[in-house]
């Protein structure tokens, strides 16, 4: 298919920590192996990380570094836009124009809000709560068709879909509205101590909860042979058995498996030698990851052009549609 008539994909990741097992199985894999058959703009979603407090030296690192990791999975930076998303001014600018067409009760039902502002209880700021708004500024610059996100990114999908709908009703049709792509294995992996709640870079009290794409492969492999389980020793999936049921679902997203397929490969396993078949697997898969990133590193100008470059691409693509907004509510432009 020539590149004009591929549909338009569009997906951000916050720099707040070095992504996890989960941000990867739900959707870093994915924009991966989107790239071929899809046009691909993937952001580092800076703007939205300041949302919570930030060191500014680290804000900075972790934004290069998380660029890089996503050229180390290997999405191509020839073949996609990748960029900052502070770099591109109309993001701020398309964000304060959607505020003013989404209303307070919507933004007060987003499940990540409430858990945020319970999180940080002594910063619950504007922009926490004008979150999905800035998001939803993210993908309809872009005109995107899908935007390959986890399960936890729902909610705010639906929001951007609204706020879209919403402003073409009014002004004609403006937006694309946009689909999620959540995938069905791996779009929401849950903490390897507390399999109760979603996998966090970012959140997580407790090391041994989380996979960090760039952990020690032997400090991963234990993490998960710790992880948390019950005591019947039966490796099957079940509701009342979310240890068990997380493992099974990080094997089959790192294998390319169902659920259900890894269940019948494990059928009178033990749970010391599921654990260890879990650990090879995450392992060979972030092994080439962290050699691909070491490397990438180490070629500061190489990352500098591709952030360059991407910014370009991006602020071409994102201006005409913030142009296009700014003719229809009626500023002079
Ligand atoms: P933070 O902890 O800083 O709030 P996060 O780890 O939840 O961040 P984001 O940057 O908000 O990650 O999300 C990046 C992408 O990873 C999103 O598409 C999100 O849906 C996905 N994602 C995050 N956590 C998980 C998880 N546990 N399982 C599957 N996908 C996830
Ligand atoms: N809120 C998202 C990150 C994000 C995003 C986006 C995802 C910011 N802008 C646009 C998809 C499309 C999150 O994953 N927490």
């Amino acid at each position: 298919m020539s590149e004009e008539n591929k549909k338009i994909i569009y997906s951000a990741m916050q720099p707040s920590g070095i992504p996890s097992l989960g941000n990867y199985l739900g959707a870093l894999k994915n924009w991966k192996n989107l790239q071929n058959e899809y046009n691909c703009i993937y952001a580092i979603a800076n703007m939205h990380a300041i949302t919570v407090r930030q060191d500014p030296t680290e804000l900075r690192k972790k934004t290069r570094d998380l660029l890089t990791l996503f050229m180390a999975i290997g999405i191509d930076p020839e073949k996609n836009i990748l960029y900052v998303q502070s770099d591109v001014k109309a993001h701020a600018e398309l964000a304060w124009v959607l505020n003013c067409f989404t209303y307070m009760g919507e933004l007060s039902r987003m499940t990540q809000f409430k858990d945020k502002s319970a999180k940080h209880a002594d910063n619950i700021n504007a922009g926490l709560f004008t979150y999905p708004v800035l998001m939803a500024a993210d993908i309809l610059l872009y005109n995107a068709d899908l935007v390959p996100v986890g399960e936890d990114q729902r909610q705010h999908l639906e929001i951007t879909r609204d706020i879209a709908e919403r402003f073409n009703n009014i002004y004609g049709d403006v937006f694309t509205v946009p689909d999620g792509y959540i995938p069905k294995v791996g779009a929401r992996i849950m903490g390897l101590q507390e399999p109760e709640r979603k996998m966090s870079k970012s959140e997580s009290d407790n090391d041994n909860n989380v996979i960090y794409m760039l952990d020690d492969l032997g400090r991963a492999a234990n993490k998960i042979k710790r992880a948390v389980t019950d005591s019947d020793n039966e490796v099957r999936l079940s509701p009342d058995k979310p240890g068990i049921s997380n493992l099974l679902n990080i094997y089959a997203a790192v294998t390319g498996k169902s659920a259900e397929e890894a269940e019948g490969e494990f059928v009178g396993c033990g749970y010391g030698e599921f654990k260890k078949c879990v650990a090879d697997a995450v392992i060979e898969e972030l092994r080439p990851i962290q050699e691909r990133f070491k490397e990438l590193s180490s070629d500061k100008a190489y990352i500098d052009k591709v952030i360059k470059d991407g910014a370009e691409k991006a602020a071409y693509i994102a201006n005409k549609t913030l142009r296009k907004v700014q003719r229809k509510v009626g500023f002079p432009v």
